[in-house]
């Protein structure tokens, strides 16, 4: 019989889609047919759409395109619009921003201009994309948590190409749109401010990004583990796990066994819950 014993042997969940909340007022028709994916369904919801895409997310994403066929169409240019040198050097070309001569003010579109005016439709999608995800989240009546966390990566792109530039008096500052050129600029100022690997903040920085990643990892694993895999019930066959252990907690007469409320499980996460018998599935 199938069992939630670990996360390589789940059950995949497969039944009618659903729909999703209902929609008040103000709000766009969903669109597309939900499908379900076994592969997703291995690592999460295997359900995929319907989308919402609504008046915020499509001026999102005519913006972004914008911002990409303005650099697209540049990095065409500086290989004379030859698509073969654009897919070979595609890694190499850049959009960049204007030469630091012109400082703050408006450069020829070849100069800087087009630089300026893509990060004009680029700014406008990530902001338009912000406030889509806010919205989304009222809407649905969840924390606008993930919006935060959004616009503390959006502060980091905004420090980086608008707010230090104008600090520094010159467009100049600003990240190149390219592959390689974008990591030339991220090396050139580590070097330039001392090799940022001896900066405190910087460190500090990488501490806290991998430790969000590890806390977060935590966090989902542990959400699933005791609801979509089933934590509870398997604890409660914990025999089949470990014999000793669950003799220990989980055995005794009536529903609560000998485990007194305030002893830890084998899950460290108080007896009493994880003793109750469940009816088997
Ligand atoms: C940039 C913000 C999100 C962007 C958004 C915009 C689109 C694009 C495109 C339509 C990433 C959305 C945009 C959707 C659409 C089109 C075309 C997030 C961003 C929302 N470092 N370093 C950091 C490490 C070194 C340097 C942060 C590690 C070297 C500089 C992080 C190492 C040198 C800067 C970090 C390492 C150097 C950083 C980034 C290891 C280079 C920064 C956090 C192991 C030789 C930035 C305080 C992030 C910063 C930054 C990690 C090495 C330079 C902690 C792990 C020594 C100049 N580095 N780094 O999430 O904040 O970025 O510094 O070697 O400015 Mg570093």
């Amino acid at each position: 019989m199938a069992d939630y014993l670990n996360l390589f042997t789940t059950v995949q969940a497969s039944g009618p889609v659903h729909h999703g909340e209902a929609l008040g007022p103000g709000n766009s028709p969903r669109t597309g047919h939900p499908g379900i994916s076994w592969l997703l369904g291995k690592i999460g919801n295997a359900q995929i759409g319907p989308i919402y895409l609504g008046g915020l997310g499509l001026a999102s994403l005519i913006c972004g395109l914008i911002a990409f066929n303005i650099i697209g169409m540049n990095m065409l240019a500086s290989v004379n619009y030859d698509p073969v040198q654009f897919v070979r050097q595609l890694f190499w070309l850049a959009l960049e921003p204007p030469p630091p001569e012109y400082g703050l003010s408006l450069p020829p579109l070849n100069q800087g201009g087009w630089f300026l005016i893509c990060g004009m439709f680029l700014s406008a999608s990530v902001l338009l994309w912000w406030v889509r995800m806010y919205r989304r989240a009222t809407q649905l009546g969840l924390g606008t948590h993930v919006a935060w966390a959004f616009a503390a990566a959006l502060w980091l792109f905004f420090v980086l190409g608008f707010f230090r530039p104008i600090l520094m008096g010159s467009w100049g500052e600003a990240v190149p749109y390219g592959i390689f050129p974008h990591l030339d600029w991220t090396a050139a100022l580590s070097i330039r401010y001392g090799n940022l690997f001896y900066n405190p903040f910087h460190a500090l920085s990488i501490v806290f990004l991998y430790g969000s990643v590890l806390l977060f990892a935590m966090h989902g694993a542990t959400i699933l583990a005791v609801t979509r895999f089933g934590g509870e019930r398997r604890l409660n066959k914990s025999s089949t796990v470990a014999p000793h252990l669950s003799a220990l907690h989980c055995s005794g007469a009536g529903p609560w066994g000998l485990t007194p409320p305030w002893s830890p499980s084998i899950a460290g996460l108080g007896g009493l819950r994880f003793c109750v018998p469940l009816p088997a599935v």
